[in-house]
């Protein structure tokens, strides 16, 4: 651990912005209440041995009846953004035809109650928990759930518009497309590789109409999409090693970025998928590749390829955090500097970082260490890349609480403030000290 390491608020541009994410499935719960109708992650959680832990998203962090606690305990870390994402089925309980007033009322609270404390509302549309209605009209392998997700976007601006202060479209469509579609371990629990590779070109596709329909609609708010992105590294120095961390890099990042920025798939990753690859309609690269106003990034961990072994390979020796990912923070100054060098994109945003530690209460403290040190030697990846010239906006802290953390239920925690189940009672970890203080000092207060 190196938390020695000279770090101020003040060595970073006094317009970045600073936050903390969270999701809806994740936190919320009320997942049978005021209306709303079954996500696929509803429905994924009730397969058994779905989700390690046997749990749901039924009550998560209670967020949706603690949202004056919660909203005041953003306001004490001094942030000046929180990323959240809205449910679609809270919102639209079968994605079409009816809206559902008293979900968008409980987003009013959310917006106000932000703004009312000077906090930037960080609207996420899709954080994975499309309408399960959908989900049975075949997802986002059926192009119909284009046209669903952007009457979605057009009510949410219509409805919050004049409250968003930045939209992020999807989040990480990688995940919802290869964990969710392909490999199976995420909802809807499929494993097909050619709906995945039809899921991922319409994800993308609803993004552009998406950006498109909002700025027809005069959205005066930055727009962007986030991506899971970790650097490729073959184990060792061997042709075969290369060439699958290669093939890798296509599938998770320039499947993605180079529809997004060069409107084209990246041929190596299309001629792989063979007889599986999508089917695209003359003029969706020219949708997907509506100018947007940011790239989001979800940093976690580099990923080790080896040609022979499955590419989760662990990285042996190394640390690693509680979901076995390795802390590898330089990997973010490569990832940043490589995507400032190769595509034309707009400023970018950390949109999550974080790490899941096995923590202990003890006197009501947590000394999340490890977690403080994680997020200290990201900050100072990230500075480190803005010295070679690369454009960042902010950095958003995955998470605010201990959540529901997909497949491993809540046996994983990934927050700043501790969560006690049994209470719902909330606790700052030292980490969400060291960030609060961190973000105290203004550098306008020091200029
Ligand atoms: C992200 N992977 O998920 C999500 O955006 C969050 O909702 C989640 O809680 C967080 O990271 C921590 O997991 C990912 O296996 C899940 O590559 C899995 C992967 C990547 C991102």
């Amino acid at each position: 651990p190196n938390s020695s390491v000279s770090l101020a608020k003040d060595h970073f541009p006094s317009d970045f912005v600073w936050g903390v994410a969270t999701s809806a499935f994740q936190i919320e719960g009320a997942a049978k209440l005021d209306g709303k109708g079954p996500s696929i992650w509803d429905e994924f959680c009730q397969i058994p041995k779905a989700i390690s832990d046997g749990s749901n998203g039924d009550v998560a962090c209670d967020h949706y009846h603690l949202l004056e606690t919660d909203l005041d305990l953003i306001e004490q870390l001094n942030v000046d953004a929180y990323r959240f994402s809205i449910s679609w089925p809270r919102v639209r309980p079968t994605g079409a035809g009816q809206w559902n007033e008293a979900g968008l009322a409980f987003y009013d609270r959310l917006f106000d109650g932000l703004l009312k404390r000077g906090i930037k509302p960080y609207v996420t549309l899709n954080h994975w928990d499309l309408p399960a209605a959908l989900q049975h009209q075949g997802g986002w392998a059926n192009r119909e759930t284009v046209e669903r997700f952007v009457e979605y976007a057009q009510l949410i601006h219509a409805r919050f518009g004049d409250r968003i202060a930045s939209l992020v479209t999807h989040n990480e469509p990688w995940v919802m497309a290869t964990l969710g579609n392909e490999l199976g371990i995420f909802a809807p629990g499929m494993k097909d590789r050619a709906i995945a590779a039809q899921a991922s070109h319409h994800l993308l596709l609803s993004h552009g109409l998406a950006v498109r329909a909002l700025r027809a609609a005069g959205a005066a708010y930055p727009l962007g999409i986030a991506l899971n992105l970790s650097p490729m590294h073959a184990v060792t120095a061997s042709a075969e090693d290369h060439a699958k961390a290669r093939l890798e890099d296509g599938k998770l990042l320039r499947w993605y970025m180079d529809p997004l920025f060069k409107k084209s798939y990246p041929a190596d990753v299309w001629s792989h998928l063979g007889a599986d690859a999508p089917t695209v309609l003359q003029g969706d690269l020219d949708l997907i590749a509506a100018p947007i106003d940011f790239l989001g990034i979800n940093y976690y961990s580099r990923t080790i390829i080896s040609a022979e072994q499955p590419w989760d390979a662990k990285s042996n020796g190394k640390p690693v955090t509680d979901m076995g990912w390795e802390i590898y923070p330089a990997g973010l100054t490569e990832l940043l500097v490589r995507i400032h060098q190769d595509y034309q994109v707009p400023t970018m945003f950390v949109t999550e970082n974080g790490a899941a530690f096995k923590d202990q209460l003890i006197n009501n403290r947590i000394h999340d260490l490890e977690r403080t040190d994680y997020l200290k030697q990201h900050l100072l990846a990230i500075h480190a890349a803005m010295q070679q010239g690369v454009n960042m906006g902010g950095y958003l802290v995955w998470s605010l609480l201990d959540n529901f953390e997909w497949a491993c239920g809540y046996e994983k925690r990934f927050g700043i403030v501790h969560v006690d189940y049994q209470t719902q009672r909330r606790t700052l970890k030292d980490s969400a000290l060291w960030y609060q203080d961190f973000l105290r000092h203004s550098s306008k207060e020091h200029s």
